[in-house]
């Protein structure tokens, strides 16, 4: 029985990965490095899920010598950045999300985050986006640091399953990513994916739906029917 649903956040709540682009760079700037991040090399840097570990792995890869102590000085700047960008509005839900989250509601399903981003990010989103606070919407929220090691790995998903209290075969998960596809398969959660702006060229192999849009004609009649063909 469907009792869940579980929504990764950057790419499938909202796009939001050119604010946390800005914010990565706008600190970079007030930091005086020398480091700009280009969509075309962000594309390729996302591939590392997490933004303290998206540093590190940018600058091992530039043989630039950086600390974790740096990364973590460098991030909470970021997320303070992210919030203001956020704050600033024009972030959307991207289409079919506010129907679905209120039809599954409806039905009675709990619903659940599982993100690589902090809990601070999830929240801005949601009064941005809702006028809400994050636990006013979603009935358990895991993220990021809360887990040993962040997506692909299945340990954000396994947390969120923890937090609910069901079996994975009772949840369904909603991803934008080949690494957020890889993460709810490895702990047994069927999984949608919306490609999104950074997505859209992955290999979504092992996604048991791969949907253009979340704008659906009947959401009341996909759920109850676990999402046939379109
Ligand atoms: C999103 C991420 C995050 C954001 C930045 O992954 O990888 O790292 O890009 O957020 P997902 P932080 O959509 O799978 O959650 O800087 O807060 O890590």
């Amino acid at each position: 029985t469907l009792r869940a649903l579980i929504f990764d956040v950057d790419g499938t709540l909202a796009e939001t990965e050119e604010l946390h682009r800005r914010a990565f760079n706008d600190t970079f700037a007030v930091e005086g490095l020398a480091w700009d991040w280009d969509r075309d090399g962000y594309r390729e840097l996302l591939k590392t899920t997490g933004g303290k570990e998206r540093m590190l792995a940018f600058a091992a890869r530039e043989g630039i010598d950086f600390s974790t102590e740096e990364a973590a000085r460098l991030h909470k700047i970021k997320t303070a950045r992210y919030a203001t960008l956020v704050d600033r509005g024009g972030l959307e839900l991207r289409p079919g999300i506010a129907e679905l989250i209120d039809k599954a509601r409806a039905h009675g399903l709990k619903l659940a985050v599982a993100t690589t981003t902090s809990p601070q990010n999830v929240d801005q989103l949601c009064h941005s986006c809702w006028g809400r606070a994050a636990t006013e919407v979603f009935d358990t929220i895991a993220a990021g640091d809360q887990v040993a090691q962040k997506k692909p790995a299945p340990d954000v998903y396994q947390l969120a399953l923890q937090q609910l209290g069901l079996p994975a075969e009772d949840t369904i998960a909603f991803e934008d990513t080949a690494n957020g596809v890889r993460s709810a398969r490895a702990a047994g959660i069927r999984v949608v994916v919306t490609p999104s702006m950074y997505s859209g060229a992955e290999d979504f192999t092992g996604a048991d739906w791969i949907l253009p849009t979340l704008a659906r004609a009947n959401w009341t009649a996909d759920l109850a029917s676990l999402l046939p063909a379109a």
